[in-house]
């Protein structure tokens, strides 16, 4: 099943939960530092033994005291007009998030939309991406992705993608 929703995704209760962080792992603004303060210390501490991360690829944490039971950190391209590679590195962080969860067995997995708060990344565009991203993951043992989103803008724009679309899970 694939769906959009509004929410905040420190309150999702699934498997695994979708950071949009920057390349030090070490927290932000934005949904980063909503993720950080919910789960509590312990979640810095972890990150600080995963030595970064580069933008396009994710590393995965536990959730301590969130409910979702794993973080799953990506970090997304910052935009910079579409013409640097933004569309191929927006859609690595969701494929490399779904290969990270599909290796630690999670069968629900919730994204925010990645890059488009403080890395500027346009909100359909990367609705595109991300919606294009998923569709395509044939295979993979994950069976619920909900796109979590902060505004009724984004998640419009995501029930509009979504429309007459099958999960190929
Ligand atoms: N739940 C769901 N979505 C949220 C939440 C939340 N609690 N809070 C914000 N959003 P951003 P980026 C939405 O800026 O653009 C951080 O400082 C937000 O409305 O969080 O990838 C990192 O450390 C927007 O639609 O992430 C990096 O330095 C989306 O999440 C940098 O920001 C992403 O916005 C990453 O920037």
């Amino acid at each position: 099943m694939i769906e959009a929703v509004r929410g905040d995704i420190v309150r999702e209760r699934v498997d695994a939960i979708v950071n949009a962080a920057n390349t030090s792992l070490l927290g932000g603004g934005g949904v980063d530092g909503a993720i950080h303060r919910a789960a509590g210390p312990g979640l810095l501490a972890e990150c600080r033994l995963l030595n970064g991360c580069s933008t396009g690829d994710a590393k995965v944490t536990k959730g301590y005291n969130l409910p979702a039971r794993h973080v799953i950190h990506t970090v997304g391209p910052v935009w910079r007009g579409g013409d640097q590679n933004e569309a191929e590195l927006l859609a690595s962080c969701y494929r490399r998030c779904l290969e990270v969860a599909a290796e630690i067995r999670c069968r629900s997995l919730a994204f925010p939309a990645i890059s488009t708060g403080v890395y500027g990344y346009p909100p359909r565009a990367a609705a595109e991406v991300a919606v294009q991203t998923v569709l395509a993951a044939r295979g993979s043992p994950i069976r619920s992705v909900r796109f979590v989103c902060f505004d009724t803008e984004t998640a419009s724009i995501y029930e509009e993608l979504l429309t007459g679309q099958e999960a190929p899970f």
